[in-house]
């Protein structure tokens, strides 16, 4: 049986990446783009897009048997910072659109689910540097506490009833074609657009907040590549820690002042800074390299160079 992929949340910044890879993959035609509505968007004048509510099973249990869907990408969650703000629909969004293409997955109507975690799950207690696989875990924020609930009902899923659910913690995401909305690593795209609109950036966290980030081509690679992975392979079914830089606010300042002499950055820490500062700030990603190959291609000043030269064209 041939592929056949649905996205749920395909019009967020890493939605709109992944399905234009995914559809450069599998066939325009065998990839179905959706999105709680329709927006301005390449996934949406490039193929198949479908307007979906990810808290409505009926409706997605619709487009897989109208499309005959085998894997489904659940890329929509409210994130670290909106979610701060209101944790009630967080919490609903992130878990139950979760409980819905697992069950989906245990009646049979889907082989194969991606659903992203992220470092946060790990929290205040964890060891910080080179955080490990399998470490303490007690995420404070109401985003870490639905990721952290999602790995365990995963894994569950996995284990009771069969279902093929594959998952990474993603870092802070970087990219020039969609800009992130309500995370608390966004400061390191928006801080891209300032430097080349104004030369100047006020960041929101401290200027020694290191954070685990990559570039979305790496991302992408490392989402498509578990998915793709021999089902025996994938030994972790919670969710596979995955790494590739990290850097503070004023490093990354730093790489950008190499292109941009007179770029200045000054910081006004406010909420997120708390919850920065409850993330590890470097992450062990060796069970992941070992188990499915996974290996980063982008360094910090890699990633600068193609987001100022992208960012400046736009
Ligand atoms: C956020 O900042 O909330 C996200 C994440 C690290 O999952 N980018």
């Amino acid at each position: 049986m041939s592929t056949k992929v649905l996205i749920i949340g395909a019009c967020g910044q890493i939605g709109t990446e992944l399905t234009a890879k995914l559809r450069a993959t599998y066939g325009r035609e065998n990839v179905i783009a959706s999105d709680i509505r329709k927006m301005d968007s390449t996934v949406v004048t490039e193929g198949i897009f479908e307007v979906v509510n990810a808290l409505d099973y009926n409706q997605i249990e619709n487009l897989i048997e109208k499309y005959e869907i085998t894997d489904v990408y659940l890329m929509a969650a409210l994130l670290s910072a909106t979610a701060e703000k209101n944790p009630a629909f967080a919490w609903d969004l992130n878990m139950n659109s979760l409980f819905h293409v697992l069950n989906l997955a245990k009646a049979g109507k889907i082989k194969k689910i991606f659903w992203p975690s992220s470092i946060a799950v790990f929290g205040p207690t964890t060891p910080r540097d080179n955080t490990p696989q399998y470490t303490i875990m007690e995420p404070s924020t109401v985003y870490g506490i639905s990721k952290q609930s999602g790995e365990r009902w995963c894994e569950y899923y996995n284990k009771q009833y069969g279902v093929d659910v594959r998952s990474i913690r993603y870092p802070g995401l970087i990219s020039w074609t969609t800009p992130p909305g309500g995370g608390t690593t966004d400061y390191a795209v928006d801080i891209y657009y300032k430097a080349l609109s104004d030369k100047k950036y006020t960041c929101f966290l401290s200027e020694n907040t290191a954070l685990p980030m990559m570039y979305m081509d790496d991302a992408i690679k490392a989402t498509i590549s578990i998915m793709q992975a021999p089902a025996e392979n994938i030994k972790v079914r919670s969710s596979y820690n995955l790494s590739a830089i990290s850097f503070t606010p004023k490093e990354i300042a730093e790489s950008i002042k190499k292109h941009i002499p007179e770029f200045a950055i000054d910081y006004a820490p406010d909420f997120r800074q708390a919850i920065a500062d409850s993330w590890p700030a470097s992450i062990d990603d060796s069970v992941a390299r070992k188990d499915w190959g996974w290996q980063h291609d982008f360094d910090m000043e890699r990633m600068t160079s193609v987001m100022l030269e992208n960012l400046a064209k736009k």
